[in-house]
C-alpha cells in the first residue's frame, strides 16, 4: 500500500511541474511547447488521481484553479451561436464520402465554396450600429475569453464598419493570424535579445492575442482574415445573404480583409483540384495553412443539414498532411560550411513527416540551440516544410526526464582541428583554418554551382573526391586541372574527363557578377554580387574600394562593405584571384548595359511576393541588365517595388513612403 502511495505521490508531483511548467511558458514566456491536447492530458491525469487519493492533494496543485485556468485572466465572451469545429478529411477519400453524405442529406446537386484554412486563431467580433464593441476567442465554442482591447489593436479589424444600412448586431468570425515576414522579424529580434524564439506564426499570434497588456499585441503585427458571420436566431440579413459567397463579398464591403484564395465550386473533383494545388502552393503564401475548408454554399441548405455535436454536417475540414513531428534526439553532429561556420545537425530518431522519412535536421547555431534549451535526449519537435532542411522546434520539456547536460560546441575544428573562434555574443562558431579541407570542399561546390558559376559535372560527390584527394586546394585550382590530374579520380573515364574540361573552360566568361557570388565572400550572395559588378565594374576596382566606397553602392550597407574590404585586403585571397586571371576567368561585368546607361540607369527596385511569369533571379537579371539595381529593403532611395502575389510588409512600407509600385506588366513596360 505504502509503496504504491509512494509511487502515486511521485506520480502526482511530476504531473505538477510539468502543468506549472506548461503554464508558466504559455502565461508568462507566451511560448507554449505543449499542445492543447497533451496539456488536457497531463492535467486531466492528475484531476484522476488526485479523485482517486484526496489526500494526494496539495494546496498549491493546478487542480485547485481548473475551471478558472482559461477565463482567469479575462473575462467570459459568450458567443452569440455555438462557433462550430470542422470534421477533418484526411484525404480526397473522405472528400468524396463527405460530398455523398451532403447529396443524399440534401437532396440534389450541391455548391460549395472553397475556402483556405488559415493557421491561426479564431476569434469572433461583435458589432452594434456599426461600431466594434467586444471580441473574443473561440474558447470551447461555446464561451471563449473577452479579448477586446487586444483585438482593437489589429489593424485588420475594422473598428467601424463600412456601407449604408448597417445591422444592428453582426458577429463575424474570422482567424487571426501571422504573417510569415512578420514572424521571421519577430523571431529575428527575440534572438538578438537572447529570449526563445516562437515554434511557428500560430503560437506567436495565439500568445498575441491574450496579452494582458494591448500594447504588447500591438507589437506583434497581428492580421485578421474573416469568414463567417455567426448565425442569428433572428436573421436580420436574412433577405439579403442566400449563399456563403455572397457572405464573403458582404464581409469585404464592410471593410474586412477577406482571403482572395477562394473558390466556388460545381463538383467534388473541383474541390479536390482545388486542395491538392494549394497543398502544393502552401510555400508561396505569406502566411500559413494547414488546409482547405469546404462549405455548401447555400445557407439555408447548410441550416437544414445542421450538426451533430460540435461538427457542422455542411462543411469539413481538408488537412494537409503534416509537417511536424515529435521524436528523439539522438546526437549532434557537426559539419563545417564553407565561411568555416561550424554546423550542429541533430541526428534523429527516424521519423515519418509529409511522407518523407527523416533522419536529420537543423540546429542552425550554437546560439539557437542555447537559447531554445535544446538538449541530446530530448523529445523534439521537428518541421519540415517544402524544399527546405527540417530544423528542429525545440524540445517538449514534459517529456524531458533528468536532467541531461547542455551541449557545448568544440574547441576545436572537428574537421582539421584547428581553433575554433566563439565571438562574445555571437551565435556562430567559425573553424580559424581558411585551408580546413571541409572549408574547400563547401567553397569548391558553391563556386560550381548554378548560380555561380555554373560548372556543370561537379557537384557534392565530384566536388568532394577533388578536394579530399588534395587535387584542388582552393576554387583557383579547378583551373589547373588537367587530364592526368583528373584522372585519379576512381571511376573516371576519358569522356567525363574531357565533359568536365570543357565545362570548367566554359565557366570562365560568366563574368563578374557570378564569380563574386562565387568566391563565397560573406554576406555577398547573388543580389550583392550583381550590384558589385555593376556599379565598379572589374574586379580590380572593388578589391581597390575603400569600405566608405563600397557603401556608396544602394542595397551595400557598413557589415556588407566590411566583409567584402576583409576578404581582399588578405594576401591570400589577392594571390587566388591572381591565378583565376592568369587562366583566364573573365573578371569585368558582362557587356551587357552598364549602370550608366539603360533605361533603367540610376533606377533602384526592391520585389516583393510572387511574379505571375518571372522568378526574382530573371527579374533582377532582366533590371541590371537595363541598368537599374535591384536591392532588398525599401528605402526612401527606392524608385520602384515590384509586388507579385503575397507581397507582405514591403509593399506596405512602399505605400507609406509614396514609392511607385509595379506589377510584372509596369515592369516590362520600363524595361521595354
Ligand atoms: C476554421 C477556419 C476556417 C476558415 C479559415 N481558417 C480557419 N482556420 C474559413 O472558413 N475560411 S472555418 C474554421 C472552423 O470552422 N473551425
Amino acid at each position: 500500500m505504502s509503496r504504491s502511495r509512494d509511487l502515486h505521490q511521485a506520480r502526482a508531483a511530476e504531473l505538477r511541474a510539468q502543468i506549472e511548467e506548461a503554464n508558466y511558458r504559455y502565461y508568462v514566456l507566451d511560448d507554449p511547447r505543449l499542445a492543447d491536447a497533451e496539456y488536457d492530458a497531463l492535467l486531466r491525469e492528475l484531476i484522476d488521481l488526485e479523485a482517486r487519493y484526496p489526500d494526494l492533494v496539495t494546496p498549491d496543485s493546478p487542480t485547485q484553479r481548473v475551471g478558472a485556468a482559461a477565463s482567469e485572466r479575462f473575462e467570459p465572451y459568450r458567443h452569440e451561436s455555438p462557433m462550430l469545429s470542422l470534421a477533418n478529411a484526411v484525404g480526397v477519400e473522405d472528400l468524396r464520402a463527405f460530398d455523398e453524405r451532403v447529396r443524399k442529406l440534401a437532396g440534389g446537386e450541391i455548391d460549395y465554396v472553397c475556402e483556405l484554412k488559415i493557421d491561426g486563431l479564431a476569434i469572433a467580433l461583435d458589432y452594434r450600429d456599426g461600431f466594434f464593441v467586444r471580441g473574443g476567442t473561440r474558447g470551447d465554442g461555446i464561451v471563449g475569453e473577452d479579448v477586446t482591447p487586444n483585438l482593437r489593436t489589429i489593424r485588420s479589424v475594422p473598428l467601424r464598419l463600412k456601407g449604408e444600412s448597417l445591422p444592428d448586431f453582426i458577429e463575424v468570425r474570422g482567424e487571426v493570424y501571422l504573417r510569415k515576414s512578420d514572424f521571421d522579424e519577430l523571431n529575428r529580434d527575440r534572438e538578438r535579445k537572447s529570449l526563445p524564439v516562437f515554434a511557428n506564426p500560430r503560437n506567436a499570434a495565439s500568445g498575441g492575442v491574450r496579452q494582458l497588456d494591448p500594447k504588447l499585441t500591438a507589437q506583434r503585427r497581428l492580421s485578421l482574415f474573416a469568414y463567417a458571420i455567426a448565425p442569428r436566431r433572428a436573421r436580420e440579413d436574412g433577405d439579403r445573404l442566400r449563399t456563403q459567397w455572397e457572405s464573403l463579398r458582404y464581409l469585404e464591403s464592410l471593410g474586412f480583409q477577406v482571403n482572395r484564395h477562394i473558390r466556388q465550386c460545381a463538383t467534388i473533383e473541383d474541390v479536390i483540384a482545388f486542395c491538392e494545388r494549394w497543398e502544393s502552393n502552401r510555400d508561396d503564401l505569406d502566411y500559413e495553412i494547414d488546409g482547405v475548408v469546404v462549405k455548401v454554399n447555400d445557407l439555408a441548405t447548410q441550416e437544414r443539414l445542421g450538426a451533430v455535436a460540435r461538427d457542422p454536417r455542411w462543411a469539413i475540414a481538408f488537412k494537409f498532411k503534416p509537417r511536424e513531428a515529435r521524436t528523439k534526439l539522438l546526437g549532434i553532429t557537426i559539419t563545417v560550411g564553407r565561411t568555416g561556420s561550424l554546423n550542429p545537425n541533430a541526428v534523429l530518431e527516424p521519423v515519418q513527416i509529409g511522407g518523407v522519412t527523416v533522419k536529420s535536421a537543423t540546429l542552425h547555431n550554437a546560439g539557437y540551440i542555447r537559447s531554445n534549451d535544446i538538449r541530446v535526449g530530448d523529445t523534439v519537435l521537428v518541421m519540415r516544410a517544402g524544399d527546405v532542411i527540417p530544423r528542429v522546434v525545440g524540445p517538449i520539456l514534459s517529456e524531458r526526464r533528468g536532467d541531461p547536460p547542455q551541449f557545448v560546441m568544440p574547441g576545436t575544428c572537428p574537421v582539421c582541428g584547428s581553433d575554433v573562434d566563439h565571438p562574445e555574443g555571437e551565435a556562430i562558431s567559425r573553424c580559424t583554418n581558411a585551408a580546413c579541407p571541409a572549408q574547400v570542399y563547401e567553397r569548391v561546390r558553391h563556386f560550381c554551382s548554378r548560380g555561380a558559376m555554373d560548372v556543370e559535372g561537379v557537384g557534392e560527390v565530384m566536388a568532394l573526391q577533388l578536394t579530399d584527394l588534395g587535387l584542388v586546394r582552393d576554387i583557383a585550382g579547378l583551373y589547373a586541372l588537367d587530364a592526368e590530374r583528373l584522372a585519379k579520380v576512381p571511376r573516371t573515364g576519358q569522356k567525363t574527363i574531357a565533359n568536365l574540361l570543357r565545362n570548367i573552360e566554359r565557366s570562365k566568361t560568366r563574368g563578374l557578377a557570378r564569380l563574386l557570388n562565387g568566391m563565397g565572400i560573406r554576406f555577398v550572395g547573388e543580389q550583392t554580387a550583381q550590384i558589385l559588378a555593376s556599379d565598379f565594374g572589374s574586379i580590380d576596382a572593388i578589391a581597390a574600394a575603400s569600405v566608405d566606397e563600397l557603401q556608396r553602392s544602394d542595397g551595400i550597407g557598413p557589415e556588407v562593405a566590411a566583409s567584402v574590404a576583409l576578404f581582399f585586403r588578405q594576401k591570400a585571397n589577392r594571390a587566388m584571384i591572381e591565378r583565376l586571371r592568369a587562366a583566364g576567368v573573365e573578371m569585368t561585368a558582362p557587356k551587357r548595359v552598364r549602370a550608366a546607361a539603360g533605361p533603367l540607369a540610376g533606377k533602384t527596385f526592391v520585389l516583393t511576393g510572387t511574379l505571375p511569369n518571372l522568378t526574382r533571379e530573371s527579374a533582377t537579371e532582366l533590371i541590371a541588365g537595363a541598368g537599374g539595381k535591384v536591392t532588398g529593403s525599401v528605402s526612401a532611395k527606392t524608385s520602384y517595388v515590384v509586388a507579385g502575389d503575397e507581397p507582405g510588409s514591403k509593399r506596405a512600407k512602399a505605400l507609406k513612403l509614396g514609392i511607385a509600385i509595379l506589377d510584372e506588366d509596369g515592369l516590362r513596360a520600363l524595361l521595354r
